[in-house]
């Protein structure tokens, strides 16, 4: 799409030029500059004072080297990623990504994202991300705990409880977070609210390990029950078998739906009957195992190798919950001849724009991920509030909190897309929605 704002267009263009090779980011970008050209029409003082210009740039990039020693006494060098990007309406959050597809210009897509969908929280937290290359999979736990007490060693110059709290994203988990809080803790010497995530014997939040599937979940049928619908009944089909993943197939289960597959990076499992959730938990949580694990157990279920088939398989809701550009235009048509229903978005950008575009062409009922997912880092601020209180609420308390804050954000997101007149598009009206209280925050501070 073009712009017609010349003003916008000009931004993109910046930066892309000032970002290069840096697809995810300009991707990122886009589709925010592009959902606010009404919102400038009406408000050109976003543009006249700069706000968009600012919003665009990363407040601070913090770029380090990771060396650590393997098993072998071999030296292993990574490299570490820290990208505060806005800190307009509290202190930068935002987690940790470790996957060997890390590099700047994913840190920075996800630190962007993170600004609007922390906004749209209606929490005060600013947006930032991190991560490193490094590939936890295969590793022993001591290569795990040298890895990310070298991260720390370095990180821990740049963040605090009332600066910077990461958390964690894929393939940093609760070992991850244990390792990276110890080392803070030991450097530091203090004990504050630094990470989000944390085990819940140091001071982690319950709830917090279900709330980004649990949240999907609840702001799908929040959707849903707008449209005269709900979960009851409902095939589901959820990609990943992550954190994200295995929460979300449990609440939409309690929320009367069946979920028939599961993925992971090499294929997906497809078990007609309803997954077994409680043998994925030991496959994933416990024995950090494969997916395809699974059919040893159900003989009856079936495993194909290659993870973008699982678009293929019928279903009425749609929950990517693995990675970025996942569902492409081509498995997008695939689901909409299926006759699907909702599309969920648990991961970050797990659709192409291309994908987005056919979906809402088709009537699709869309969660775009930073309204949708954003139930994550909703109860890391909870965990952040407990924290500084020196106090822990009760899991149906951080629950119902989650719960509310998610039929909250469908709100304002649908609220916002009807007032510029998008009615029923939720990309538009999160991206919407979520830029106001920034921008509005930003043009309070003036130019800084
Ligand atoms: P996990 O590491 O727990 O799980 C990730 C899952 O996605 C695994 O099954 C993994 O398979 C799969 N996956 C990862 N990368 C790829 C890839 N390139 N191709 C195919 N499959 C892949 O991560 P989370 O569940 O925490 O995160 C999943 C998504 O949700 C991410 O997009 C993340 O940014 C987003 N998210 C996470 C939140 C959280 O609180 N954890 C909050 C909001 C969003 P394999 O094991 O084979 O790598
Ligand atoms: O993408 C996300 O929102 C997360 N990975 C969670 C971030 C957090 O700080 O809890």
């Amino acid at each position: 799409m073009n712009f017609k704002n010349q003003k916008l267009a000009d931004i993109m263009a910046t930066v892309e030029k000032r970002n290069p090779g840096e697809p995810e980011f300009h991707q990122a970008v886009r589709e925010v500059l592009e959902s606010l050209e009404p919102v400038v029409e009406k408000h050109p003082e976003y543009l006249e004072k700069g706000i968009i210009e600012m919003l665009v740039e990363p407040e601070r990039i913090i770029k380090f080297r990771v060396p650590w020693v393997d098993d072998n006494g071999k030296v292993q060098v990574n490299r570490g990623f820290r990208i505060q990007f806005n800190s307009a309406i509290g202190p930068y959050k935002g987690g940790l990504r470790f996957h060997p597809s890390v590099y700047e210009g994913i840190i920075k897509f996800l630190g962007f994202e993170q600004i609007f969908k922390n906004s749209l929280t209606g929490l005060p937290i600013g947006g930032g991300k991190g991560g490193s290359d490094f590939d936890p999979k295969g590793k022993s736990d001591a290569e795990v705990m040298r890895f990310c007490q070298s991260f720390m060693t370095e990180l821990c110059k740049h963040i605090s409880a009332d600066t910077d709290v990461p958390a964690g994203d894929i393939g940093v988990g609760a070992r991850e977070i244990g390792y990276l809080f110890g080392q803070y803790k030991r450097i530091k010497n203090e004990f504050t609210g630094v990470l989000t995530g944390k085990g819940l014997t140091y001071g982690g939040s319950l709830a917090r390990k279900e709330a980004t599937g649990y949240g999907l979940c609840y702001f799908v049928d929040e959707m849903l029950r707008d449209n005269g619908s709900d979960f009851v009944g409902k095939t589901v089909v959820v990609s990943g078998s992550g954190n994200v993943a295995i929460y979300a197939t449990e609440k939409a289960t309690a929320l009367g739906a069946k979920v028939v597959a599961l993925s992971d990076s090499n294929g997906y499992i497809y078990d007609k009957n309803g997954i077994d959730l409680d043998l994925v938990k030991k496959i994933k949580e416990v024995e950090r195992k494969r997916i395809k694990e699974y059919v040893t157990v159900h003989t009856d279920a079936e495993y194909h190798e290659g993870c973008h088939g699982i678009w293929t398989i019928k279903c009425d809701v749609a929950l990517p919950c693995a990675t970025q550009n996942e569902i492409d235009a081509e498995s997008a048509a695939i689901l909409v001849g299926n006759g699907v229903k909702a599309v969920g978005e648990g991961a970050n950008m797990p659709s192409t724009p291309e994908a987005i575009e056919i979906f809402q062409k088709n009537g699709v009922l869309f969660a775009p991920a930073k309204a949708s997912n954003a139930g994550g880092v909703a109860t890391s601020a909870l965990e952040m509030s407990q924290n500084s209180m020196r106090y822990s609420w009760t899991f149906e308390e951080v629950d119902s909190k989650l719960k509310a804050i998610m039929q909250n954000i469908y709100k304002n997101a649908s609220k916002a897309a009807e007032e510029y007149g998008m009615k029923g598009n939720l990309v538009a009206g999160a991206n919407i929605a979520g830029f106001l209280k920034v921008a509005d925050s930003m043009m309070a501070y003036g130019v800084v």
